[in-house]
């Protein structure tokens, strides 16, 4: 390690006094002007993580659906997954540390990890359209060359292209070529052959709309567009040459308004979905006859999928087990759905996509989807050699079902969520069973559901358990919300500290908007009087 080249390197990326990081359920996110350090040292810690696992790591700078003026950074680890937790801990300290204890932070990491320095590192890093994001991927860039390590910097991705790349280099080529024509390609290949088996009603089935959030999804999907032009046509809005950045527009703004975004024509039926701004995350939605909006979240997502899945595995008549991850803010119309009509087991964990990535993995399937859209559908290595086994065998159902899923699995981004991939599979699914939107909508209606925010001094002082559900600190707060919760019908409600922003998150959801509204708003003021609230009270009426 040249230390005189960190000290000297790491002067152009000071940090600001006072500033406390932590990184969180997405790595850190804050305003960006307050983020060069962190860059810097993320550099330095994927290094440390490479020569550690012998892997290529990726370094993603974006801040998801955050406003423009945020940036974030995760690392990937090597399989494609988020960041291993004991080295979360790792990076939270070398963020925080003062410069002048910056070397013997890291020194101490690189003792504790027991890491080889004399192994070579290399290092993927990827970003987002924010303005500040090139400029921000360039320290990383820094850190990374500091320690000797080697760089490949993709540039303009996707979140879930960077989580492919990485998996894609640590198998040796053999999940699929390492540059954005090969993901094209894979999943273009799969989305083709398995719309081919569809029965082809009409054109008008084969085009969706797509709010892009005006964030790299739209770069990546106009590249993408010809190379599945054949199985679907699609029609880019928000796409960055106008607006500004989850600006009003992109999947957590649908989701949390229930309202379309700004910046697309939406005519009666049609099919429509939003990404978020770095395309991990896919909301769909439609207007009916009557101009009533209609949202169609990660959970309704999951029923669809499941179901399809279901279907296929007991069609090839193997005994391959299917679970599916939720979280607590999942409707709990869906739960039951998924319970008592597709008859899956579910399993709720905690927020955060790692987290139900962890559990699905446990399943031959693991369908993992959040509310807001994030997810997608693991298979076992186990699950995978039997199927395509079965597809090479002659032909006959069993063997056309097996093939179906061979392309399932080619499809879904087997590292992560991604919008891209899940729309694909979603538009193959609604083809192959012939489902309108409505149709997939009506599988079960959501119970009326209202978020909100409220800002605390500290959020940390709000701790939960039972995945979330339940808060058993500060004392009082989570008794006070069983008799809310008692005075309305099919109602449930729970607080979390966010983990990308400075808020305690409020859920709640009843029989009617009403009743969900008024118990949000209930269970806010509980909040703001039991956990400090700082600011303006809660206000009612939304
Ligand atoms: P926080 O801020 O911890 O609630 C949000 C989302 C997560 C996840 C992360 C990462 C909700 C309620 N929370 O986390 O599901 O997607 O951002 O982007 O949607
Ligand atoms: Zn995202």
């Amino acid at each position: 390690m040249d230390l005189d080249a960190l000290t000297k390197h790491s002067a152009f990326h000071a940090k600001p006094d006072g500033l406390i990081l932590q990184y969180g359920t997405a790595g850190f996110r804050t305003k960006a002007e307050h983020l060069d350090h962190v860059m810097f040292r993320m550099g330095l810690l994927a290094v440390l993580r490479s020569k550690q696992t012998k892997s290529t790591i990726g370094v993603m700078v974006t801040a998801s659906h955050n406003p423009e003026e945020d940036n974030g950074v995760k690392l990937v680890d090597p399989l494609g997954e988020m960041l291993a937790p004991s080295w979360e801990e790792h990076a939270t300290c070398l963020a925080n540390a003062e410069d002048q204890n910056l070397q013997s932070v890291l020194m101490d990491i690189s003792e504790k990890v027991a890491v080889n320095l004399h192994q070579d590192a290399f290092v993927v890093i990827g970003r987002d359209t924010r303005p500040s994001s090139e400029k921000l991927s360039q320290s990383v860039i820094d850190g990374v060359t500091v320690l000797g390590g080697q760089v490949h910097d993709y540039g303009l991705l996707t979140t879930p292209q960077l989580h492919y790349m990485v998996y894609c280099r640590n198998t040796s080529g053999q999940y699929g070529e390492a540059t954005t024509e090969g993901y094209y390609e894979k999943l273009s290949k799969a989305f083709v052959e398995l719309t081919g088996q569809a029965f082809c009603s009409g054109d008008d089935h084969r085009k969706l709309k797509v709010d892009c959030a005006n964030g790299i999804g739209a770069l990546k999907l106009r590249e993408m567009k010809p190379y599945f032009s054949q199985g679907l046509s699609v029609q880019l809005f928000n796409d960055g040459s106008g607006g500004k950045l989850n600006y009003f527009c992109g999947a957590d703004f649908v989701k949390t308004h229930q309202k379309p975004p700004q910046g697309i024509e939406m005519k009666s039926s049609e099919r429509c979905c939003s990404f978020d701004g770095d395309a991990d995350r896919i909301v769909y939605y439609y207007q009916d006859v009557d101009g009533h909006f209609h949202l169609l979240d990660g959970d309704k997502i999951a029923t669809l999928i499941s179901s399809f899945l279901k279907e296929l595995v007991l069609e090839i008549g193997e005994s391959l087990n299917i679970g599916v991850v939720q979280t607590a803010y999942a409707n709990g119309s869906s739960t039951r759905y998924l319970e008592e009509v597709v008859k899956v087991p579910v399993y709720c964990t905690k927020t955060g996509v790692k987290h139900l990535h962890h559990k699905a993995q446990e399943f031959d399937i693991g369908v993992y989807f959040e509310a807001n859209g994030h997810g997608t559908v693991l298979f076992s290595k186990a699950a995978e050699t039997k199927i395509k086994q079965l597809a090479k065998e002659l032909e006959d159902k069993k063997s056309k079902a097996a093939k179906m899923l061979e392309n399932v699995i080619d499809l879904f981004n087997q590292a992560t969520g991604d919008a891209i991939s899940d729309m694909l599979v979603i538009e193959a699914v609604l083809a192959l069973k012939g489902l309108t939107i409505q149709q997939w909508d009506a599988l079960y209606m959501d119970l009326p559901n209202r978020q909100l925010k409220v800002k605390v001094a500290d959020r940390q002082v709000i701790s939960t358990t039972d995945a979330e559900r339940q808060a058993v600190k500060p004392p009082g707060l989570q008794e006070a919300i069983n008799d809310l919760v008692k005075k309305y019908k099919l109602s449930r409600a729970f607080v979390r500290p966010s983990g990308t922003e400075d808020v305690v998150r409020v859920y709640a959801e009843a029989d009617s908007q009403e009743s969900a509204d008024s118990l949000a708003y209930e269970v806010s003021l509980a909040v703001f009087q039991l956990a400090g609230g700082v600011g303006e009270r809660p206000q009612s009426g939304f």
